[in-house]
């Protein structure tokens, strides 16, 4: 018999819909109007954003798992014995899998992630390959203040693992104020951070503009969520994908343009969009090594080793505590 799995929720009853709504209508009312990314991942989401990691011009998943495969032996050294390992998200199974098997008697397991029927399925698979391992999926939005369950009774350290560049999707104050958190959860180890560099904007553009259309659809996605579950009545067609790199704030912004002068009716409101007006839905910033020192020095960590792949694309780094 295997151990099963028990979702821990630390959202304090609020549905992840609540959330949604206020956060639409918030920006449908506000100039700019901008709406948090967190919002893409209902399941046909995160299905296509599985399906951008696959995609030929999406060069950063491949690159930090060849990152993770290539330095799995030494990065788990820093991560240490008998730990406990929290996931910030629980995106990718391949991912966490690498540094299980490279690890020395990791105990326990715990992905947060927002959207709980992701993680449950994903906890369960983990936990049906890895038997000895505690698998504690705590459903959460670890961009706001959570408390985790107490440290696995076998372990002395707890250590963070944050990839992805899903630190990019925050602004940098959000960025600064969930470092000091993961610092704060974090007790005795560090984290594990994996960041998108700046790079050629030409790479960029090309990332977040795929040839097969995954990109757009998955930004349009929002839209589709919204006339779902929040009684909208959004023209899916009527609004163009639009992603680009914006130089001085070293981001990819993603977002939704009208093509023409229109209304949008969202839980009984009515909002009109001008031709052109956007919701932006997306930022997606790139880092420096020298940027990352600096976040870290700020929220009370120490950068330690950095692990680049040779064209400087994508790196992993620990911030040690
Ligand atoms: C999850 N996150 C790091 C992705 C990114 O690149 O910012 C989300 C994404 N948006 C468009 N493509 C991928």
């Amino acid at each position: 018999a295997h151990r099963s799995t028990t979702l821990f929720s630390v959202s304090a009853g609020k549905a992840p819909t609540d959330d949604f709504s206020a956060d639409m209508l918030k920006a449908l009312a506000s100039r700019p109007r901008y709406l948090s990314p967190k919002h893409f991942y209902d399941e046909q989401g995160s299905s296509l954003f599985d399906q951008i990691c696959e995609l030929p011009e999406y060069y950063p998943t491949r690159a930090e798992l060849s990152l993770l495969k290539l330095h799995a032996q030494e990065i788990a050294e820093f991560l240490g014995k008998d730990v406990e390992i929290v996931e910030f998200g629980a995106g990718s199974q391949q991912k966490i899998q690498l540094l299980l098997d490279a690890m020395d008697t990791p105990h326990c397991y715990v992905p947060i992630d927002i959207s709980g029927s992701h993680l449950a399925a994903a906890a369960e698979t983990l936990q049906r390959r890895y038997p000895e391992l505690d698998v504690r999926p705590v459903v959460g939005d670890y961009t706001s203040p959570l408390r985790l369950p107490a440290m696995h009774r076998n372990c002395d350290r707890r250590v963070g693992f944050f990839p992805g560049s899903t630190i990019g999707n925050l602004c940098p104050s959000e960025a600064l104020t969930f470092l000091k958190q993961a610092r704060h959860l974090l007790r005795g180890g560090g984290l594990l951070l994996g960041v998108d560099l700046i790079k050629d904007p030409a790479i960029l553009h090309a990332a977040y503009n795929d040839s097969q259309g995954v990109t757009a659809a998955f930004n349009r996605n929002v839209l589709i969520r919204a006339n779902r579950e929040l009684d909208a009545n959004f023209e899916i067609n009527a609004f163009a994908h639009s992603a680009f790199f914006n130089a001085p704030l070293q981001r990819v912004e993603m977002h939704l343009m009208s093509l023409r002068s229109q209304r949008v009716r969202v839980c009984d409101q009515t909002f009109s969009f001008a031709q052109g007006e956007t919701l932006h839905t997306e930022n997606s910033h790139k880092y420096t090594v020298d940027g990352l020192r600096s976040m870290a020095v700020k929220t009370g960590f120490e950068l330690g080793p950095v692990w680049t792949d040779a064209q400087n694309q994508f790196c992993l780094c620990w911030l040690q505590i």
